[in-house]
């Protein structure tokens, strides 16, 4: 495999990713493709990306190796709101409207899950990453995106927008279930190289 498409809309997702490859899996082109997919309701972000996944591969001609990626944000007094309606909430209420409903709560605990579907010519594949954290009280940085602003990683004292790319790489859901994505594809789909050159 010497390219991969990551089939995106959001630049930000691609750039987080492609920072990845370009350190750990140099012989492989990430390109992006931004072509219209399904997203069906569910609860579950592994079952939404999944057939997303299929869906391209039925109802599309695209046949180079690819993968997509659905995240979202889990807030536990909210039982998990907004998850998969991360987009159109942040599309919606913002992250204003966000802090709204979570007002001077004391609680603020959270999680970020990335759910990564992966072509590999054969079968697809789902790799998962997760980041537990807090909600902060103001939005603080500018880097990144979307909630990036609202949200601290427990390793961490910085929301994701105070931090450039490769530290939130560092702790990101995306980045982990992209490392699990990049250790399928150099352990099973590359070819080893032979160290012995005399047999
Ligand atoms: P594609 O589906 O086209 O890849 P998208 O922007 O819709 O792009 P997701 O469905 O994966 O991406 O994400 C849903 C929303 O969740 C996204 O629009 C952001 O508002 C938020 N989100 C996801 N990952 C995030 C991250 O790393 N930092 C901040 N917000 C994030």
């Amino acid at each position: 495999m010497d390219e991969l498409f990551f089939i995106t809309s959001n630049r930000n997702k691609f750039l987080e990713i492609n920072n990845m490859f370009r350190t750990s899996l140099k012989h492989v082109k990430l390109k992006r493709a931004d072509i219209k997919k399904i997203e069906i309701q569910s609860k579950n972000l592994e079952e939404i990306v999944r057939y997303a996944a299929e869906w391209i591969l039925e109802n599309t001609d695209f046949r180079k190796p690819f993968f997509i990626e659905d995240a979202g944000l889990f807030i536990d007094i909210l039982n998990g709101f907004p998850g998969p309606y991360s987009h159109y909430v942040y599309e919606t209420i913002g992250i204003d409207g966000v802090l709204r409903l979570l007002g001077d709560i004391e609680k603020r605990d959270a999680k970020f899950l990335s759910v990564i579907a992966f072509w590999d010519g054969h079968k697809v594949v789902t790799f998962i990453g997760e980041v537990t954290g807090k909600i902060a009280r103001c939005p603080r940085g500018s880097h990144g995106f979307g909630f990036d602003p609202i949200f601290i990683p427990n390793e961490s004292d910085k929301t994701f927008a105070e931090m450039d790319l490769n530290e939130k790489n560092l702790y990101s859901h995306r980045s982990k279930a992209a490392k699990k994505m990049i250790d399928y594809i150099s352990k099973i789909l590359l070819p080893t190289k032979s160290t012995n050159s005399t047999c």
